[in-house]
């Protein structure tokens, strides 16, 4: 076989595919599938079947798109996504053929533990845009990665290599709807049409009419030989697309090798020894099993290639922040709306994307979208899609916004979220109608969990801010840093947060720092630590409790998951440590509290005052009452606990 830097890249500008190109890719492939087969049966796991019926397509791509071995990063290259990431023998093969790195790597140490090379493609390898493995997300990751260089300018291609089996899935049906809406002429999705899962054959698992499905989105759908190079270059060429392409593929399970083909028991298997022995006979490639397995149970202790170093992110300008008066009451989400506004007008060569999922008005992005139409991006009820986009949107240098009900931007979303904290984007979720005090809507819409569940992904970090004020600062914080965050808040209005003289507590001079809690009131006797809406509600009970003759401090948590040493170290000396917050007890403020604090040994006791079971339908202060959050109850519990 040729070494990369002989094998000619076409960009698919000539209308055939050149013979000598297809000779050498033929060769390359040939060699693939002997890979595939080693490196499978080495690691005695792994997924030889899909593999070897994508190939042709991986060798295409990789070797005919606008893509660099030399320089993976290079800006305004074409971006392909691997949506079966499972097929990470096949993806590895050709990358290695290719020279994005060295084959040898791969087949040592292939899904073993401490190497690159992990079971499903990971997006720290060259070549690599998006770990994956989730079925069912590239197509929206792609999308996401397209828009974003769109904006930056960037004329490109978006390839998008899925399985069929996989177009089960319902966010697919998502993307597609939304790459027809947007037009996108630079979008080619090509299934692997082996008719095979896991299971068995795809019609009796779950029958899907790809064509049919596709053709209704208005997308071009053309049938082809996935394994026919000349043929698949044909219709992988780009020119004169106006719209996105679906290509079917059709491809063999297992194809190369007698005993494999259309066996979806190799889906998932790899070849036992003797298999493996007749099956490189059978393809005629060499038989090193022998150096290959010596060298794998070495490979720990061996020199290792390193690969790709963090993603660069974009990051804003904070621009000028927005202080609220006393006088004032306001809803954090409308902070929100203003201070993305504000973002957007203190950025006008790097505008951010921000993304809506049909509650524009009432999240408050409407502003945003009326001032800056080409940058916001209405999605429909189409949640698992928007969160995999928004996210992946942000791997190719944007800030994105994504702001939705909690309950569909922590809840509903959190295995994109998942994928999005493996991927490490640069998404900022900010969440409205958290708690129980969205109220009336009831608890299908309190969203009272999303503690916990961002607690879970370590690369999120949560901010809860407590006014108007900390919201449009912690706000400014997120778009200025690195990294996933998930602002959220409540509904209504809220009064500003005041010092004991009666000024803003946020006032001009504050600066948002994450993981810092808010001093609120100073106390000897007890601490009060609150989070969001609730947290004047704490401010009122400790001016009550003064009258009863206890003195309590009250904190602000905004970053529930994260607590300085130095402010656990402070609340030692309390009899009494209270939580109070408008969110679940087991999973939010106090539970994060109360292992912090286990962690210590000898703690003042905990009380955690919050939402013990699903809220109901009412006003949000009557769901609060209910809940024991009104300042009185809160009174209520401390002088219960200390007497
Ligand atoms: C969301 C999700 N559900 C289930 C799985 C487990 N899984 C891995 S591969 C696979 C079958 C995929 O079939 P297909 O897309 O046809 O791939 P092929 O069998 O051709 O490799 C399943 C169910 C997964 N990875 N992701």
């Amino acid at each position: 076989m040729k070494a990369e830097t002989t094998m000619q890249r076409t960009n698919f500008v000539p209308k055939t595919l050149p013979s000598a190109l297809k000779q050498d890719l033929q060769e390359l492939c040939h060699q693939a599938r002997g890979n595939i087969l080693k490196m499978t049966s080495l690691a005695a796991s792994g997924h030889p079947g899909g593999s070897m019926s994508s190939l042709e397509i991986f060798a295409l791509l990789w070797s005919q798109a606008n893509v660099d071995p030399a320089n993976p990063l290079m800006k305004g290259r074409d971006r392909i996504v691997v949506s079966h990431g499972h097929t990470s023998p096949g993806v590895y093969s050709v990358l290695g053929a290719l020279n994005f790195f060295d084959i040898h790597q791969a087949l040592v140490s292939f899904r073993l533990a401490g190497s690159d090379f992990e079971g499903h493609i990971e997006r720290h390898l060259p070549g690599i845009e998006l770990t994956s493995g989730n079925l069912g997300q590239g197509l929206s990751a792609a999308i996401g990665m397209g828009i974003a260089d769109k904006s930056n300018g960037v004329t490109n291609h978006l390839w998008v290599v899925a399985g069929d089996g996989e177009n089960q899935k319902g966010q697919i049906s998502e993307a597609r709807r939304f790459a027809s809406k947007y037009m996108m002429n630079n979008l080619t999705y090509i299934i692997d049409l082996n008719h095979l899962q896991i299971s068995g054959d795809t019609v009796d698992i779950m029958p899907v009419n790809l064509r049919a499905e596709f053709e209704a989105s208005n997308w071009e759908v053309v049938s082809v030989d996935g394994h026919d190079l000349s043929a698949l270059y044909q219709v992988m060429r780009p020119e004169g697309q106006n719209r996105p392409r679906l290509i079917l593929a059709s491809t063999v399970m297992g194809k190369g090798v007698s005993f494999m083909e259309n066996r979806a028991g190799f889906h998932g298997r790899a070849l036992k020894k003797d298999e493996l022995k007749q099956a490189l006979i059978e393809l005629g490639v060499e038989d090193n099993m022998k150096i290959l397995a010596r060298e794998r149970k070495n490979y720990l202790q061996s020199e290792k290639q390193s690969f790709r170093e963090e993603p660069v992110y974009n990051l804003l300008n904070t621009g000028e922040a927005i202080t609220y008066g006393t006088d004032q009451t306001e809803d954090n989400r409308s902070a929100w709306g203003r201070a993305l506004v504000s973002l957007a007008d203190a950025n006008p060569d790097n505008l951010p994307l921000v993304f809506d999922c049909d509650l524009s008005g009432s999240v408050k992005t409407a502003g945003f979208a009326k001032k800056y139409p080409g940058h916001f991006f209405q999605t429909g009820i189409m949640e698992h899609h928007t969160a995999t986009m928004a996210g992946s949107s942000s791997l190719a240098d944007k800030v994105a916004f994504w702001s939705d009900f909690g309950v569909f931007a922590a809840d509903e979303t959190f295995n994109q979220h998942r994928l999005n904290d493996i991927n490490h984007t640069n998404l900022k979720v900010v969440a409205t109608h958290c708690g129980l005090d969205v109220g009336p809507d009831g608890k299908t819409h309190h969203c009272i969990k999303y503690v916990g569940l961002m607690r879970a992904l370590p690369n999120y970090r949560t901010i809860v801010p407590a006014d108007p004020n900390q919201t449009d600062r912690a706000v400014r914080f997120a778009a200025s840093n690195p990294g996933n965050y998930f602002i959220a808040m409540g509904r209504s209005k809220l009064q500003v947060i005041t010092k004991e003289d009666g000024t803003p507590f946020f006032d001009r001079n504050y600066e948002f720092v994450y993981g810092a809690a808010d001093h609120f009131r100073n106390g000897t006797d007890v601490a009060i630590l609150a989070m969001g809406p609730t947290c004047t509600n704490a401010v009122q009970a400790s001016e009550l409790l003064k009258t009863a003759g206890i003195s309590a401090a009250v904190l602000g948590v905004s970053c529930p998951t994260e607590m300085s040493e130095k402010t656990i170290d402070n609340l030692m000396k309390f009899k009494h440590i209270f939580t109070v917050e408008d969110h679940d007890t087991q999973t939010g403020l106090g539970a994060g509290i109360a292992l912090v604090l286990s962690e210590r040994g000898g703690t003042p006791p905990l009380t955690r005052i919050g939402v013990t079971h699903y809220g109901a339908s009412g006003d949000a202060e009557d769901l609060y009452t209910l809940q024991g959050l009104q300042p009185e109850q809160i009174v209520e519990s401390v002088i219960q606990k200390l007497t």
